[in-house]
């Protein structure tokens, strides 16, 4: 029989079947040996007694921060205001999610604080709706403008992203007033809200299903080279992939000959401060591994042909430090 894991906790992992009925079962051996990472979302195949998952299928996709597989969307939702809009922590969001494939809707709530709607919705349409996202407008608390976004998740298994204090309970509750999830209420002795998130679960409400998660509050660009996450950065790959340096991080705002520098006018500042951001982090992660496969490269020393082929120097136009320094020798 087959069935979609919900939940797990310690060894144990909650299932259900099409039909809805609920087990819970553990992993069998030889999916242990072999390391198999079962996790919420997941589709898999259950033993004859239903006590065991036998097999996992295959996935549509799968995220790390947090481990979960099967998305359809990601919603990520964002205040207008109180707090203010944090266009960095929704570029954060957006890049991560961006880096696996995950359709995105961007949601903007708390309309109803905002006085200057139609001006506010034309600032952040220019930047996210040319970058192809579909993005709603609403208010949770009044029940404002919520039609298309029920539609859109009608049907689909999202996961939520969103600082804490956005609205994301309360949006749950407009679309499903008889279950009164607990909103804004922080318990003074742990300073954190009461509906706190721990672990991961599907949660299943009249037409869709959420998978509730703590996992994307201290999401870091710490296992990605920069090279990769400049082609996240739609906006601003654009121009790079002209910039006539092959090693060139587009980050020196002095250096008029970088061709992102050149057109830094036609990028958003809040994408291109994010950008230099995660780039900080993404260069954190690239000295970690340079010094790791310096130690590796001592290691397999005695390894043969196969390390030659590794540190084969590559064919490119020269880089943008030997051009400096070409350009130093003749001064
Ligand atoms: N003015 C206004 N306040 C909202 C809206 N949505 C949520 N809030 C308030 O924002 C606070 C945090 O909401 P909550 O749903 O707990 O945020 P969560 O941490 O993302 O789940 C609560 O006091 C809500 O009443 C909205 O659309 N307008
Ligand atoms: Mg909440
Ligand atoms: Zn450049």
């Amino acid at each position: 029989m087959q069935a979609q894991v919900f939940k797990i906790h310690s060894d144990f992992y909650y299932v259900k079947n099409f039909e809805g009925e609920s087990f819970t079962c553990k992993l069998r051996d030889v999916l242990k040996k072999q390391k198999i990472d079962v996790r919420v979302g997941d589709f898999v195949e259950l033993s004859n007694d239903n006590q065991f998952i036998s097999l996992l299928l295959p996935r549509k996709n799968s995220i790390n921060r947090p481990k979960v597989s099967n998305i359809d969307c990601a919603l990520v939702v964002c205040a207008l205001k109180e707090p203010e809009l944090d266009l960095i922590q929704l570029n954060r969001y957006l890049t991560y999610l961006k880096y696996n494939n995950i359709e995105v809707a961007i949601c903007f709530n708390k309309e109803d604080l905002i006085d200057d709607l139609s001006k506010k919705k034309n600032e952040i349409c220019s930047i996210y709706e040319k970058l192809g996202y579909k993005l709603f407008f609403i208010s949770a608390k009044d029940k404002l403008d919520l039609d298309e976004l029920s539609k859109f998740i009608k049907n689909k298994t999202i996961v939520f992203c969103g600082m804490s204090g956005v609205g994301k309970s309360t949006l749950l509750n407009a679309f499903n007033p008889e279950l009164e999830l607990r909103t804004g209420e922080v318990s003074q002795k742990t300073q954190r809200g009461c509906h706190t998130t721990r672990h991961c679960e599907i949660v299943e409400y009249k037409n869709f299903k959420v998978i509730d998660t703590p996992g994307f509050s201290c999401l870091k660009f710490d296992f990605l080279l920069p090279d990769k996450l400049i082609e996240l950065f739609d906006d601003i790959n654009k121009y790079a992939l002209d910039c006539k340096y092959s090693d060139c991080l587009h980050d020196s705002i002095n250096d008029s000959t970088c061709a992102v520098i050149q057109n830094l006018d036609k990028i958003d500042k809040s994408r291109y401060e994010s950008y230099l951001l995660f780039l900080a982090e993404s260069l954190e992660y690239k000295n970690l591994i340079s010094k790791r496969s310096i130690k590796d490269e001592a290691k397999n020393k005695n390894v043969g042909n196969r390390v030659s082929v590794k540190i084969s120097k590559r064919k490119r136009d020269a880089s943008r430090n030997t051009s400096k320094q070409q350009m130093k020798d003749w001064e």
